[in-house]
C-alpha cells in the first residue's frame, strides 16, 4: 500500500480507527476540501460572521475561543448549529501544555467546557505521555481526537530534531487518540525503531502558516503557499486566519468569501495533483 498521503481522504477515511479523524476525512472527500479556517477574531458577531460566510468551503472551523472579548454559552450554540448547517467540524487550538490532571480540568471545565463541543483540540509535547493520559481520560468517551504539536511554524521554533521525533514517538504509542499532527511536513515513520510497525500509521497532517499573497507577518509568523504545504510537503489540511480575512477591524465579507474559495480551490487542485502521483 502506498504511503498515506498518496491515498485519498476517503481511503483513509474507510480504516481509520478515531471517530473524529474519520468523520473528517469524509468530510474533506465529500466537500473537496482540505481548507481550516483559523477564525482569530475577537469580537463573537465578526466570529460568527466569518464562519458563516466560509462554512460552505472549509472541512473545519479552528478556534481560539478564549480571545472573543463578549464569550457567552449562546457562542457555542451558535458555532454548533453552524457546523451542521455547513456541515464541518470544530478544532479548539487549546495547545494544552501541562500535567494530566491539569489539562485534564481544563478540557471539560471551566468556562469553556472545550470538550462537549470541539471534535479536535490540541496540545504541546513538553510534558511528556502524561498529557495525552490526562486528555484521553476525557476525550476518549466522547469520540474526539487530540493533534500534537510535533513542528510550529514560526520563526526560531524550537520544535526540531529529537524534540519533534519524540512527539511522534509519542503519538504513536495513542494511536487510538492521537490522530495527527500540527506540523510543517508530513512525520511517517519519524523517530520509529525496528519494533515499531508503522506500515498502518496514518496521522493527518494539519499545518498552520499558510498564505498566497505574504510570506509573513512582524511577529515571526512565516508563510507557504497550499501547492508547497500540500503537494511538496504532503500535508493534509491547510489551516489559514489572516489570509482570508484581512486585518478583520474592517471586515469585509465578500472578499472573505472569494478567498474562502481561492484557498480551497488551491489546496484542492494540489491535493488531486498529489494522489495523481500514486503508482
Ligand atoms: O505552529 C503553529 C501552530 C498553530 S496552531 N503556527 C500557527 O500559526 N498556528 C495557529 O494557526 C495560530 O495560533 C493561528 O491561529 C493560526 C495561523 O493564523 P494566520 O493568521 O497566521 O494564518
Amino acid at each position: 500500500m502506498s504511503s498515506p498521503h498518496l491515498q485519498t481522504y476517503e481511503q483513509r477515511a474507510k480504516k481509520h480507527g478515531n471517530p473524529a479523524a474519520r468523520k473528517l476525512l469524509e468530510t474533506m472527500e465529500r466537500k473537496k476540501t482540505n481548507l481550516s479556517v483559523s477564525v482569530d477574531v475577537t469580537k463573537k458577531k465578526d466570529f460568527l460572521a466569518i464562519i458563516d460566510v466560509v462554512g460552505p468551503f472549509v472541512c473545519l472551523i479552528k478556534t481560539h475561543i478564549d480571545i472573543i472579548e463578549d464569550f457567552d454559552q449562546t457562542v457555542i450554540e451558535h458555532l454548533q448549529e453552524l457546523s451542521v448547517k455547513h456541515d464541518f467540524l470544530i478544532f479548539e487550538d487549546r495547545k494544552f501544555a501541562d500535567i494530566g490532571n491539569t489539562v485534564a480540568l481544563q478540557y471539560s471545565s471551566g468556562v469553556y467546557k472545550i470538550s462537549s463541543w470541539a471534535h479536535l483540540t490540541n496540545a504541546h509535547a513538553v510534558p511528556g505521555p502524561s498529557i495525552i493520559t490526562g486528555l484521553s481520560s476525557i476525550g476518549l468517551p466522547l469520540g474526539r481526537g487530540l493533534i500534537l504539536l510535533s513542528e510550529m511554524s514560526s520563526k526560531g521554533a524550537l520544535t526540531t530534531g529529537s524534540y519533534t521525533e519524540d512527539a511522534v514517538r509519542m503519538a504513536r504509542s495513542r494511536r487510538d487518540f492521537v490522530v495527527g499532527f500540527i506540523a510543517q511536513k508530513r512525520m511517517d515513520g519519524i523517530g520509529a525503531i525496528e519494533a515499531d510497525d508503522v506500515t498502518e500509521e496514518d496521522f493527518l497532517v494539519l499545518a498552520p502558516g499558510v498564505g498566497l499573497d505574504s510570506k509573513g507577518d512582524a511577529m515571526g509568523q512565516q508563510y507557504r503557499t497550499p501547492r508547497e504545504v500540500v503537494l511538496e510537503s504532503g500535508c493534509d489540511v491547510i489551516i489559514v486566519g489572516r489570509g482570508i480575512y484581512g486585518k478583520s477591524d474592517q471586515l469585509d465579507v465578500e472578499n472573505v468569501r472569494k478567498q474562502a474559495e481561492r484557498y480551497r480551490q488551491e489546496g484542492w487542485s494540489a491535493y488531486l495533483e498529489r494522489v495523481s502521483l500514486s503508482p
